[in-house]
């Protein structure tokens, strides 16, 4: 894969930015987007030498921004081959009675709407282009339940039927629609879904070898890197040291 230009939205950590580091070495033209602007800007100086790279400070939730950033890129930059939907996050581990709505909202803001205004402002050139590749990152949080998951599940649950749904909407084109699964990877995100609590970010790949982002990079690279007749519907992916559990069961009720 070469040549092509990547719309990478989360870049600024995590998979995102292995994301990035891999479509730089591969000779790509990249437009990197997250909130923070100093990570953007290290990658930019890191794989400025070997790729053409555009950063955007964005908030994904701010629909207009979202708009602007990309009727606003450069000429070179307009006819973006794959739109990679990976800024995301999941906000605390509490049960929903108890949660807080204002993490609920984040949520439901970044990785719904987020996902939505990336991809109604940038597949409109895909489908005038007939060619394009839209890989949505969801989670196995949105195809398996668990204590805790309430809304972050749901709202990666959307991505995955989203998806599902693009393809639907898009038959008849040559433009491809991806949704990678992957379960438990060591990044920014435990720190984030913990808020900054470092050792209990640090509880969950406790005694595991779990994904790496370079994991789900590479997962990335291969399905976009299929050839132009095959469509990856789906991939679910998980460290070898995790699985499914059984069904819990209450045994305080009687
Ligand atoms: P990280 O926390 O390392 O990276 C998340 C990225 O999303 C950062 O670049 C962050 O940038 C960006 N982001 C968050 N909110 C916004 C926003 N409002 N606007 C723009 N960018 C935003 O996590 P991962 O790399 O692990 O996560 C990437 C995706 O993968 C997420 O969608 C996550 O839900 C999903 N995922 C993660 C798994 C894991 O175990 N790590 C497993 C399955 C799925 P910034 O803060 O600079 O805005
Ligand atoms: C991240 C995986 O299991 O922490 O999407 O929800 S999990």
């Amino acid at each position: 894969m070469t040549g092509k230009t990547f719309f990478i939205t989360g870049a600024s950590a995590g998979f995102g930015a292995a994301a990035a580091r891999l479509f730089a070495a591969e000779g790509n033209r990249l437009i990197l987007a997250a909130r923070r602007v100093d990570p953007l800007l290290q990658l930019q100086d890191e794989l400025g030498k070997r790729a053409d790279i555009h950063i955007i400070p964005l908030d994904v939730r701010d629909r207009e921004a979202v708009q602007g950033s990309i009727e606003g890129l450069p000429e070179r930059f307009r006819a973006i081959d794959v739109l990679l939907n990976n800024a995301g996050l999941a906000l605390g581990l509490e049960p929903a009675h108890q949660v807080n709505l204002d993490d609920w909202e984040t949520m439901v803001d970044t990785n719904i709407k987020g996902v939505m205004y990336c991809t109604r402002f940038i597949l409109p050139g895909m489908v005038a282009r007939n060619s394009g590749h839209i890989v949505n990152i969801s989670s196995t949080a949105g195809a398996w339940p668990y204590a805790g998951g309430n809304v972050y599940g749901g709202t990666k649950a959307f991505v995955t039927q989203f998806s599902r749904n693009l393809r639907c909407d898009l038959l008849g084109t040559r433009v491809r629609v991806t949704c990678i699964q992957p379960g438990m990877a060591e990044t920014e995100f435990s720190q984030v879904r913990f808020k900054g609590d470092g050792e209990l970010a640090a509880g969950v790949y406790r005694g595991t070898e779990p994904l790496k982002a370079d994991d789900i990079a590479e997962t990335v690279r291969w399905v976009v890197s299929q050839p132009p007749h095959v469509n990856v519907n789906t991939i679910e992916l998980m460290s070898i040291d995790q699985c499914w559990g059984p069904f819990a069961i209450n045994r305080q009720s009687k």
